[in-house]
């Protein structure tokens, strides 16, 4: 029987992800952990405060509930870790190396942990982006997924942990809202459009960059822990992508359900993050590994988006 952690499960991805492994292992046998609860949902049975940062603690829970699998997503996004670099690399790296060390002494069986698109910097190839090419980021975000990236793949031929982990690019969901990154606005706008309310947006029209709605990213995430370890050939993290689209071409999109919406381009320092990103990715490794295939284009992510947004909570308490 697994006994799954889920560390960073009130925030945007966690909290899509609880729900998904509750339905497959059963509710009791997830373990929700975060700094807070989340805001304006109904909370996973089972909680536990922990700071990630706090290794003892997150021993302790490990024990309590004889955790066999860890999910780790807690992490400070791009935006955020801008305004705040310090806490950035302490949450992002200081509680990576906790989990990994705690999975290792513990032996943890699985482990996951997310890598981004932020791990490319300004010299990388922009179209396509390869698996391996040249990784320079320029955010502290960026520099502790690059360097996690390193981490995950050390303990795995150092030690033997299997830890498995994707590249997502920007996620986009209508059950939690984003959490300070840079493409966070492909979230943001639709609250606006729904409620009637001019959009401005802190990307350039013409901004390309690559995205992903949340069922394909939770199918990804299951999908490669799933898989058998001998078909993980890449132990650092997968390139994985869906669909690359420009706020304008967005807003185009909402447009032909919210005809009346309306919006203005104020492009602030997430501009200059967002133009050191790729436009799009080449994620045929994770294809031939272990088969990964998206199913949502931007039509048909706009229109589930919509669908479901309509009639949520978050709208009103936004
Ligand atoms: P989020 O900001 O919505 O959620 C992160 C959660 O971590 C929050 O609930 C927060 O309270 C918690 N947290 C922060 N510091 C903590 C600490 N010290 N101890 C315990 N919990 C702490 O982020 P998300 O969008 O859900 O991202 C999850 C993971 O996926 C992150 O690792 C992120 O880098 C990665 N990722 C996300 C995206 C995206 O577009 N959402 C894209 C690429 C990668
Ligand atoms: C961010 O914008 O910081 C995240 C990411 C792409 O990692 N959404």
């Amino acid at each position: 029987m697994e006994k799954i952690l889920v560390i960073g499960a009130s925030g945007q991805l966690g909290s899509e992800l609880t729900i998904a492994l509750s339905s497959i292992y059963g509710e009791a046998n997830i373990i929700a952990a975060d700094l807070h609860k989340p805001h304006g949902e109904e909370v996973h049975p089972i909680f536990e405060h922990l700071d990630v940062i706090d290794k003892k603690t997150l021993s302790d829970i490990i024990l309590k509930h004889r955790i066999t699998q860890i999910y780790h997503l807690a992490a400070i996004l791009s935006a955020t870790g801008e305004k705040h670099p310090g806490l950035a690399w302490r949450v992002n790296i200081e509680g990576l190396m906790n989990v990994l060390d705690v999975s290792r002494d513990l032996k943890i069986k699985k482990v996951y942990w997310p890598s981004s698109i932020a791990v490319f910097g300004p010299s990388t190839p922009k179209e396509n982006t390869p698996q391996t090419t040249i990784t320079d980021p320029n955010t502290v975000y960026g520099i502790s997924k690059l360097t996690g990236e390193r981490l995950v793949e050390y303990y795995y031929y150092h030690y033997g942990l299997d830890v498995r982990s994707l590249r997502y690019p920007g996620l986009i969901g209508y059950k939690a809202l984003p959490g300070g990154g840079t493409t966070d606005y492909a979230v943001d706008i639709f609250y606006k459009a729904i409620k009637g309310e001019q959009y401005s947006c802190f990307l350039d029209k013409d901004t390309s960059l690559p995205m992903m709605y949340m069922p394909d990213a939770v199918r990804a995430t299951l999908e490669i822990m799933e898989s058998d370890a001998d078909r993980i050939t890449v132990r650092s993290s997968y390139n994985v992508a869906a669909v690359s689209f420009s706020p304008l071409e967005l807003y185009n999109t909402i447009k032909e359900s919210y005809p009346e919406f309306s919006i203005e381009y104020k492009p602030d320092f997430r501009q200059e993050i967002a133009l050191s990103w790729p436009k799009s990715i080449d994620d045929s490794q994770a294809g031939l590994d272990w088969g990964w295939n998206p199913e949502f284009d931007l039509q048909k992510m706009a229109k589930d988006m919509i669908l479901h947004l309509k009639d949520s909570e978050l709208i009103i308490l936004q």
